[in-house]
């Protein structure tokens, strides 16, 4: 074999590294165009995720929703400790948390906008949509940026919740004198303790205990909703600093 056909042979190879998916919209635009789970890399080769893909064929964007949180059933325990929400847990068929390492190396790369979906057991559906999503590296906490809130008829219960560390039932990087998770039966970026608990207990409904599935501009803090689902995707272009 001469030396100019290993090199030809072996390019393929070295390309494939770059042209993995980090997201949703990666896979989009390579050619996938249906709702569904996919692999996705969000740190090279060595990192594959298995994620769920909302590719919405509803609006005209050429970027598509990566799906990070997911309650619709009450099939998956979100009543975990830090290890399982760092690594993440749940199937990305159903209900899932894709985990905090994860969802820190993949919003590194790009400036990625989010949205959170959620319904009542009345059937009313709203969201609420924010101009940008980030969170930092786990010697911070895993510190949630975001950026400000944009429109939804949910209203905006995360506001609140933005600059603060993630807290878990092992974990209170909270700013309350207890521990938030705890009390809310649940772990998320909360202060003292929350406006927002999507990873709460899963409650069908009336939850006068302020543990559920909540947002409080949407249903109050004393009603577990039926669906939660929070999904990133690329803002283009990206929005102005400094
Ligand atoms: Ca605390």
């Amino acid at each position: 074999m001469t030396l100019r056909l290993v090199f030809l042979l072996l390019l393929p190879l070295a390309a494939r590294p770059s042209s993995l998916p980090t997201d949703c919209s990666d896979i989009y635009k390579a050619g996938s165009g249906l709702d569904g789970v996919y692999t996705i890399y969000p740190a090279g080769p060595t990192s594959p995720v298995q994620v769920y893909c909302d590719m919405s064929k509803d609006d005209s964007s050429a970027e598509k929703w990566t799906v990070l949180q997911r309650r619709q059933d009450g099939t998956v325990n979100f009543y975990r400790k830090w290890d399982d929400y760092k690594a993440g847990f749940g199937s990305a068929a159903g209900e899932y948390w894709l985990g905090l390492e994860t969802m820190h190396l993949l919003t590194q790369s790009k400036t990625y906008e989010l949205r959170v979906d959620m319904e009542d057991f009345e059937g009313q559906k709203v969201f609420a949509a924010y101009a940008s999503f980030s969170v930092g590296p786990e010697s911070e906490g895993y510190k949630l940026n975001l950026g400000s809130f944009l429109n939804g008829a949910a209203g905006d219960s995360l506001t609140y919740h933005n600059g603060r560390k993630f807290t878990t039932i092992d974990k209170d990087q909270d700013g309350h004198g207890s521990n938030c998770a705890m009390s809310a039966y649940g772990a998320f970026w909360y202060g003292g303790c929350f406006h927002a608990n999507p990873n709460g207990i899963y409650a069908w409904g009336p939850s006068p205990r302020a543990a559920g599935v909540m947002w409080k501009t949407f249903k109050g803090l004393d009603y577990s909703l039926k669906t939660m689902t929070m999904k990133i995707r690329p803002v283009n272009p990206p929005p102005q600093t400094g």
